[in-house]
């Protein structure tokens, strides 16, 4: 499911071929795993790690990265995302974070 999601695609829906029952769903318009930055299927410290690195400029994240990663959907990553992260790998926070 990663690789073959392309920006775009999930932005005007040439992915999917039902998108009027999409509507019915109140979930977002991705099927991003919020905080699942290194996609492995689950929400750990290592992906509040992968942020971190990033927000400090050690790595850069993918597209893809950046939209898991944008955990409280500010349209910004920062250390805020990694700390919810975190949070939510110990259970403590449910992503994305509600405002
Ligand atoms: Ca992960
Ligand atoms: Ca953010």
């Amino acid at each position: 499911m990663n690789a073959a999601i392309h920006y775009n695609s999930i932005i005007d829906y040439t992915d999917k071929d039902t998108d009027t029952e999409t509507d019915t769903e109140t979930d977002t318009e991705e099927d991003v795993l919020y905080g699942d930055v290194n996609n492995d299927g689950k929400v750990s410290a290592k992906d509040s790690m992968s942020v971190q690195r990033h927000v400090i400029k050690l790595s850069q994240l993918s597209d893809e990265q950046l939209k898991s990663a944008d955990v409280d959907l500010d349209g910004k990553i920062t250390s805020k995302d990694a700390l919810y992260i975190l949070r939510c790998s110990i259970n403590l926070a449910v992503l994305p974070v509600e405002k």
